[in-house]
């Protein structure tokens, strides 16, 4: 089935079959990236999961190796479950990993590589005292689960969180440790949000707030930030909050309780879920690795043999010009794959237009456009009370004065599909402009059973600055990026008609007031497979 085929990714990380979850331990050792995830060797769907591995020079082109670690243990019989990487100082490495016991008990096993001299760490020793950790008195057997990196205290001791939960309070413990053998908990937690539910997939990591490198996850000091972020099961999506850590009472507080994690800010508007960082010690960068989930139903899954992506790993860095939020972007190793560019340079598009844009297939591409709105209508504009949200919105159908407008993605010619990604704006009452970004998957598929949501949320957009996005398309994944990654919306598509040769790109502007004037730049992408490290 040709359309199911166009459906796999050319840079995008998935297996060559069957399904994928969480990343696991992603590290940087000896010149190669190590990415682990959650696998089911036999099957489409969630079920037998193990740690399944892979190694890249870019993290953009990857090479498949054995698997890492499988369900052999009472400890992990019923699951090899997430878990987190640490590195110590003297260059040995410890995995620490949830298991689902043979009764379906939570815990926390430690394992590491079997041979450090071997610089693709094929082989993996499970310790053989495990659990090192078990459920502590209060806590549900089924709510302890995913361990973070250790980062190293002041006094040499090394740290990791968990997440729980208590009744509807979402919570991260912190266990204290030398020897990631013995273990002792805190009697501070690190956090809570009251009706979050339960934390998967903590992390917890330093941000610069006056440079512009990623931290080790040791760092702390006067100029530092800590990101806390959780996965929240009850709505499967990645929130996060930046705050202030306090090393001697073990606890951190959010900058803005209003936005505190689970109820503020998240990595991303669409579908990104059980992400984790990781300090990429060669490149000086932090970077984050999010699993990307199937909007189509199960049935396709199995009769495609696969199921979940990565989205592409983006570097995070402290936002210092808002100072509320972070910025998430592609790592710079993917624009090796571009090539073709072409340059749409200040196209004017009219209230109620649509452009086409004269590029190949647009299947495989980089698109980076920026927009100026006509002055006039800006400064014209009566203030509006309206208020608006992507997901609450008629999509890019609903027309307002200043948007939306923006780029229609996987279109057809006779635009029966379309996924348009866009900005509206609105003038609010103080005068003042909101600017929201969104993707609107509502005539993405003339297909009936699969996700047609419309996702999306504020950006950020500081006084004279320019509107601009970028898009990432490879076939049934698309990422969306506003102003430099300050809000990220990650969307599966599956066209039926807008796929290989008529996927066509098109720049459109919906608003009734406003015409604006575009600049785009697109470049089509090679493919990431079979190509020679
Ligand atoms: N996936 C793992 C768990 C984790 C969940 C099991 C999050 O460890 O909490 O596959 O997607």
């Amino acid at each position: 089935d040709l359309q199911l085929a166009w459906q796999k990714t050319s840079f995008h990380f998935q297996p060559q079959m069957n399904w994928m979850n969480d990343p696991n331990g992603p590290l940087y050792y000896n010149g190669w990236y190590h990415f682990f995830y959650q696998y089911n060797p036999a099957g489409a769907v969630w079920g037998n999961i193990v740690w399944a591995h892979a190694v890249s020079k870019d993290l953009i082109k990857w090479m498949d190796l054995p698997i890492a670690m499988v369900a052999d243990r009472w400890y992990d019989f019923n699951g090899v479950w997430t878990g987190s990487a640490t590195i110590l100082p003297d260059g040995q490495i410890v995995m620490l990993y949830t298991g689902s016991t043979n009764e379906s008990v939570q815990v926390q096993n430690l394992a590491y590589p079997a041979n450090l001299s071997d610089p693709l760490l094929r082989e993996w020793v499970k310790y053989p005292d495990n659990p090192v950790l078990v459920p502590p008195p209060g806590i549900h057997k089924l709510d302890f689960r995913d361990p973070t990196t250790a980062w190293l205290t002041s006094e040499g001791k090394w740290r990791i969180t968990i997440g729980s939960k208590i009744n509807k309070t979402g919570i991260s413990l912190v266990y204290e440790t030398t020897d990631f053998k013995n273990f002792e908990l805190l009697d501070n937690i690190l956090h809570a949000v009251p009706t979050t539910g339960m934390w998967e997939c903590v992390d917890f990591f330093p941000v610069s707030v006056s440079e512009s490198n990623g931290l080790d996850t040791s760092i702390n000091g006067p100029l530092v930030k800590h990101v806390l972020k959780a996965s929240m099961d009850d709505n499967r999506n990645d929130y996060y909050a930046i705050g202030t850590y306090n090393e001697a009472n073990g606890t951190w507080i959010p900058d803005n309780a209003a936005i505190d994690v689970g109820i503020g800010l998240r990595y991303d508007y669409g579908k990104f879920y059980a992400s984790k960082t990781f300090y990429d010690q060669e490149k000086k960068r932090r970077i984050l690795w999010g699993w990307v989930t199937e909007g189509d139903s199960e049935a396709a899954d199995v009769r495609k043999g696969w199921a979940s992506l990565q989205g592409v790993p983006r570097t995070v860095l402290y936002d210092q010009k808002t100072k509320t939020n972070l910025v998430q972007w592609p790592v710079e190793e993917v624009e090796n794959l571009r090539h073709n560019s072409k340059e749409f340079d200040k196209v004017v598009v009219p209230a109620g237009s649509v452009v086409p844009l004269d590029v190949r297939a647009a299947t495989e591409i980089d698109i980076t456009a920026e927009f100026e709105i006509e002055k006039e209508a800006l400064e014209s504009l009566p203030f509006s009370g309206e208020e608006y949200s992507c997901p609450d919105s008629k999509g890019a159908t609903q027309r307002g004065a200043l948007g939306p407008f923006g780029i229609l993605i996987l279109a057809d010619k006779n635009l029966s599909e379309q996924t348009p990604v866009y900005f509206y704006i609105i003038k609010t009452f103080n005068g003042r402009f909101k600017t929201f970004f969104c993707t609107d998957l509502t005539r993405s598929s003339v297909a009936p059973d699969v996700v047609k949501d419309i996702y999306g949320e504020t950006v950020p957009v500081l006084k004279g600055e320019r509107l601009s996005m970028r898009i990432l398309v490879d076939h049934s994944i698309v990422e969306a990026y506003a102003q430099n990654g300050r809000t990220c919306i990650t969307s599966r598509v599956y066209p039926t008609k807008a796929i290989y040769k008529d996927a066509k790109l098109y720049v459109f502007n919906n608003a009734t007031e406003a015409s604006v004037t575009a600049s785009i730049k697109t470049w089509q992408m090679s493919s990431a497979r079979n190509q020679v490290m």
